[in-house]
């Protein structure tokens, strides 16, 4: 519930905004500060007008990124559901979102010397919004980027395969950005979310090489970055012959007969759908 607070000085209202940064709570105040009723707006300079303004904008375009990482992750999750009852088997094992910190945000942007506003974020960062999927096989993860690249709502704005062609450290994930039409309540907006597709293998990888990327003056980093390669390479190895053995499987399943394949396909009706 939204509490009302007394605003009577803007010495107050600096110090709430300061001292208590929830994202609700800047929103209220920003949205309080704006409306011409209140007081202080008549007190405030321009400047700080200016500041309020942005957060306002700041926190809208993020509550924007949330939505489209919802809307991602549902036509995910129906795909999973759809491949579960036609081909009997899971696709995906999981997806974990995230939106990026405002401080990831800002170093990026840094590092890409790239001014600081919102309309470049919109423009230049293309991984605010990130939905990351979790494969069993390699080939589920073609099938599907291809099933979410095709609907009609869909645009793909950048492919990156990284498994075709592994970062020289050994990094491989197939990196899609996406574009989705969000629907608001008076708007519509085509908002860019990052996918990350990978099998379950290379995803441990990657979060065990992404702490060595946050660890500084390690000894031995050398050693470890050839370790971590030598693994890469070992898990693409795994990962393929884990990809041939499930054809084998499947393909002397292929040798039943018609009835043995509906007997089958009946008996997987019965499974609950979550
Ligand atoms: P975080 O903490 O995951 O947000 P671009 O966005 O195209 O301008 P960028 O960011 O280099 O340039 O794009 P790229 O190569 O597609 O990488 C984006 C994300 O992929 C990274 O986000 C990581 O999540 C992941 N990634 C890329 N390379 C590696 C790697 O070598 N190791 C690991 N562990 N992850 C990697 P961020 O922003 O770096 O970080």
């Amino acid at each position: 519930m939204n509490k009302k607070k007394d605003f009577s000085n803007s010495k107050d209202y600096i110090g709430t905004l300061l001292s208590d940064t929830s994202d609700l709570q800047i929103y209220d105040l920003s949205h309080e500060l704006m409306s011409v009723n209140n007081p202080i707006f008549g007190t405030m300079s321009d400047q700080s007008r200016e500041i309020l303004n942005s957060l306002v904008e700041y926190k809208e375009l993020m509550m924007m990124y949330k939505c489209a990482i919802k809307e991602i992750k549902t036509k995910f999750e129906v795909l999973n559901t759809e491949f579960e009852i036609r081909y009997q088997r899971n696709p995906i094992n999981f997806i974990v979102t995230r939106l990026k910190r405002t401080s990831s945000i800002i170093e990026k942007m840094k590092r890409k010397n790239i001014p600081f506003s919102i309309r470049n974020i919109e423009e230049y960062i293309n991984d605010v919004a990130g939905v990351r999927v979790i494969c069993s096989y390699v080939d589920d993860i073609y099938n599907i980027a291809k099933a979410l690249t095709q609907q009609d709502d869909i645009k793909l704005i950048e492919e990156k395969d990284y498994i075709a062609n592994p970062k020289p450290n050994g990094y491989r994930s197939l990196h899609l950005i996406v574009s989705v039409p969000v629907y608001f309540a008076e708007q519509k907006k085509n908002m860019k979310v990052e996918v990350q597709i990978r099998t379950i293998a290379m995803d441990s990888w990657a979060s065990l090489e992404h702490q060595l990327r946050y660890k500084h003056q390690i000894t031995d980093e050398v050693e470890i970055v050839k370790q971590l390669k030598e693994c890469a390479d070992l898990i693409s190895e795994i990962d393929s012959r884990m990809l041939d053995i499930r054809k084998k499987i499947e393909e002397n399943s292929s040798a039943l007969t018609e009835e043995e394949i509906l007997f089958q396909k009946l008996c997987k009706i019965d499974t609950p759908l979550e």
